[in-house]
């Protein structure tokens, strides 16, 4: 994987185990959630997701996704209840995309992908920080909302405005998606999806993977596939 890791041919998912073998480990994210082997577990919490935008630091493409930042110095943006004790903070939100509407989200319901998928990545408080955490069994909680299309806007940093109407959750322990791959995330996936138009759809695509001055290569196909569930449990919060 000579300049590092990507979605190319050359240095791509299939191709992370050369570097980061914890690929093939235990609790690897995304997966296919087959709704009916979900669980319903009348302990899980409703999910309390609480944002303050003034908290947004910063957009900017990190070469693998464009992501937006939050100051995460106070329990001011965070992430509670669910199936997680404490507090997480929200460290920033990304998403992944397809060339095309029928490819891009990472997690798939019953074998159906979406076009796009946000993630919005809180860290553990019980950790002095995103990096000490990042490592930990319980160390991080990603919501993942699926995106599908049809007309509205999201043009605000309230990450608010990206939720769901319905806050109904499957939930299982996994990973980064991305090297390196740590199995740190107890995701939390959202069934109900949020919209965006076919015009923001392809400004998605129109961004860059290259760098300046490089060869120009469209940021389009830039998710993992579902990896085998090796016996976890899918829980649900909802009947
Ligand atoms: C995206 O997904 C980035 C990464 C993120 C990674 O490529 O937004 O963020 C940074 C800071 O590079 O990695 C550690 C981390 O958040 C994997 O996140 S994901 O598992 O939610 N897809
Ligand atoms: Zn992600």
């Amino acid at each position: 994987m000579s300049g590092g890791w990507g979605y190319a041919e050359h240095n791509g998912p299939d191709k992370w185990f050369r570097n980061f073998p914890i690929a093939n480990g235990p609790r690897q994210s995304p997966i296919n959630i087959v709704s009916a082997e979900a669980a319903y577990d009348h302990a899980l919490q409703p999910l309390a997701l609480k944002y303050d935008p003034s908290n947004s630091l910063d957009i900017l493409n990190n070469g693998h996704s464009f992501q937006v930042t939050f100051a995460d110095d106070a329990d001011s943006s965070t992430l509670t209840g669910g199936p997680v004790s404490g507090t997480y903070r929200l460290k920033q939100f990304h998403f992944h995309w397809g060339s095309s509407d029928d490819k891009g989200s990472e997690h798939t319901v019953d074998s159906k992908m979406f076009p796009a998928e946000l993630h919005l990545v809180h860290w553990n408080t019980a950790y002095p920080s995103f990096s000490e955490a990042a490592s930990k069994p319980d160390g991080l909680a990603v919501v993942g909302i699926f995106l599908e299309g049809t007309q509205t806007s999201f043009a605000d940093f309230d990450p608010s405005v990206l939720l769901p109407d319905s806050l109904d959750y499957w939930t299982y322990d996994g990973s980064l998606t991305t090297p390196p791959l740590l199995q740190s995330v107890t995701w939390i996936v959202c069934k109900q999806p949020i919209s965006i138009s076919s015009v923001q759809m392809e400004e998605f695509r129109n961004l860059l993977f290259s760098a300046e001055g490089e060869p120009e290569r469209y940021m389009v196909d830039n998710y993992r596939s579902p990896q085998p569930l090796k016996g976890r449990k899918i829980l649900r919060s909802l009947k």
